[in-house]
């Protein structure tokens, strides 16, 4: 038998700047929901991608930002403690040679490390082919980092490259998981996350950050699955417009979430859509705790 290797690869950056929907390409499944909006990621997502002898496993973090809540807190702290059980770190920028203090304060927290360092270049479809070299180069001065890979998440450009890059840097070692497993992430908790990228999707920036969803009841019938979710939001405002003039927006929430999960589940989806007010819930630590969030120890 062949020698396999395997490792942990932690994905880190601002936010915004493409993490979730570079991991979503190179598992080739949609598993952590994206958006224009910063912040969307609030959890580790792990992914398991097993290429030939190789299998890596994919932590995508929440975006590392100045925290202006216990919520951001808890998010900051989940992302930023991954660099301690990778083996492999991929630090994702936007195209630019303004490298800003956000930027910076990461490359310091990663110039700690002894592990290897990958830099990605996301979004190279939004600029013109003869800056990347600039960019690299204002990254290089920045730190040495093991490699420098331009890509496209979005366009799936130079990503069987970077998968290759990756796999050149795992130690080696036996799997950690099956080969047919594929996240961590359970049916119910990617549910809730559908419903969470549509309001992003479709609501006004400040009301999508204070919202959070939780999915009551997931159960399958013959040839169906009933499905009921709360959407908590921060204020009696806020409620109303979610629900929208007539329920016309809980309708498109609704409409738009029970397509993507019928997909994921292959089954017909039949789904029920509540709203609720919790004051501030995400600088309350008991609420935060209720819904999910927990530091790392
Ligand atoms: N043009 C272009 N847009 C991209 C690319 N990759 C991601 N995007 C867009 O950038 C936005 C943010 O993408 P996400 O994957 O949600 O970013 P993220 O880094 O996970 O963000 P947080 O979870 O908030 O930290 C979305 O609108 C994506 O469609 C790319 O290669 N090119
Ligand atoms: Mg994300």
């Amino acid at each position: 038998m062949s020698e396999t290797k395997s490792g942990y690869i932690g994905i880190i950056g601002r936010p915004n700047v493409g993490k979730s929907t570079l991991m979503n390409h190179i598992v080739g499944q949609k598993i952590a929901i994206t958006s224009n909006k910063p912040q969307t990621t609030r959890n580790i997502i792990q992914t398991v991608v097993t290429k030939g002898d190789a299998q890596m496993v994919f932590l995508d973090t929440p975006g590392i930002h100045q925290s202006q809540n216990k919520l951001g807190d808890i998010m900051v702290k989940n992302a930023k403690s991954v660099v301690n059980e990778a083996d492999v770190v991929m630090m994702i920028v936007e195209p630019t040679d303004y490298i800003g203090a956000g930027e910076k304060a990461i490359i310091a927290m990663l110039k700690t490390l002894t592990i290897p360092v990958i830099l990605v270049i996301n979004k190279v479809d939004t600029i013109r082919k003869e800056e990347i070299l600039k960019f690299m180069d204002a990254y290089r001065r920045e730190m040495q980092f093991a490699k420098i890979v331009p890509v496209s998440a979005l366009k799936g450009k130079n990503i069987d490259e970077l998968v290759d890059i990756l796999i050149s840097y795992l130690p080696k070692g036996p799997f950690f998981f099956d080969k047919d497993t594929v996240t961590d992430q359970t049916e119910k908790t990617i549910c809730s996350e559908i419903i969470r990228e549509k309001t992003l999707r479709f609501m006004r920036d400040e009301i999508p950050h204070g919202v959070a969803v939780s999915v009551d009841k997931m159960e399958f019938k013959k040839g169906l699955c009933d499905i009921s979710a709360t959407i908590v939001c921060e204020r009696e405002s806020h409620k109303g417009m979610i629900i929208g003039k007539g329920g016309s927006m809980l309708k498109k929430i609704g409409t738009a979430s029970r397509e993507d999960m019928e997909k994921m589940l292959d089954i017909k989806v039949n789904l029920k859509l509540w709203v609720k007010v919790r004051n501030n819930w995400r600088d309350d630590e008991y609420l935060l705790k209720d819904l999910g969030f927990s530091k790392p120890e």
